[in-house]
């Protein structure tokens, strides 16, 4: 880090769970060994059936009232402050990064912050989203218009937001770090590879292995938050 120019970080759900916010794939814990991911959270389930859609995102929803950044978030916060970290790119939707502080950050998946009507585009806070939900019997919030209020993030079935941007930073990188995240994920899972392309150096720091870990210059199979504030320790940073 010291010796790179311009570092990027990709992050994942892993940097969250120790918020309290269950990933996708980790065996056993993780949300997909519940549901069934395309049944509830694509594009088309929304769209069939809302009622179901909400079961299942309300409660995540909810649970992003009440959760704070976690040593993970402050230190990555801490990297960039100190110039360190350049660019942080993450497919998290729980904006925990912006809360601990991180400034130049790029939300891929977008976040759960705001919902958007998906026939008029009238746009309103999580909050009010909930009470929608809750005055319509714990079903479906409408809009004004009749359409139906959408979380504004990206569900499969969907384009990513941002995603030339995200290429860009990825290219730009003599080292690319990719923090809690399985890389299962398309497209998302393809962007250090533009920063390997460029000769760019790839730390990978996950507890599963990841298909890129042949690849990568340093892999960490280690909780992210205790690395990432070693780090910061030995850089002198806390
Ligand atoms: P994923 O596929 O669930 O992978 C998470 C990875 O993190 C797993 O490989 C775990 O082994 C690893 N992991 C979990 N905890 C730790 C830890 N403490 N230290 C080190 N590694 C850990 O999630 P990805 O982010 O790769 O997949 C992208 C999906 C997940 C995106 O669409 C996200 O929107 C979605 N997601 C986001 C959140 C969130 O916003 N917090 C939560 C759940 C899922």
């Amino acid at each position: 880090m010291k010796g790179s120019k311009y570092t990027v970080c990709l992050t994942g759900a892993g940097v969250s769970t120790a918020s309290g916010i269950s990933d996708f794939r980790t065996p056993g814990k993780g949300l997909w060994s519940k549901v069934n991911p395309i049944e509830v959270t694509s594009i088309q389930a929304f769209q069939e059936n809302p009622a179901r859609f909400y079961q299942f995102y309300r409660p995540r929803i909810e649970e992003l009232q009440q959760v704070s950044p976690n040593q993970a978030h402050h230190a990555l916060a801490q990297l960039e402050r100190a110039g360190y970290l350049h660019f942080l790119i993450t497919q998290n939707i729980d904006c925990l990064h912006k809360k601990a502080g991180s400034q130049r950050v790029l939300e891929i998946h977008g976040n759960l912050d705001q919902s958007i009507c998906f026939q008029c585009g009238r746009k309103i806070s999580s909050r009010l989203l909930l009470q929608k939900i809750e005055e319509n019997d714990h079903k479906i919030p409408y809009c004004q218009c009749g359409g139906v209020f959408k979380p504004d993030v990206v569900l499969f079935g969907e384009a990513l937001f941002n995603l030339d941007e995200a290429i860009d930073e990825a290219s730009k990188a003599d080292l690319f770090l990719v923090a809690g995240s399985s890389l299962q994920v398309s497209p998302a899972n393809l962007l250090p590879e533009y920063s390997l392309a460029q000769k760019g150096n790839l730390v990978i720091i996950n507890y599963m292995e990841t298909h890129l870990d042949h690849k990568a210059a340093v892999v960490i199979h280690q909780d992210v938050g205790l690395f990432l504030s070693a780090l910061c320790q030995y850089l002198n940073l806390l």
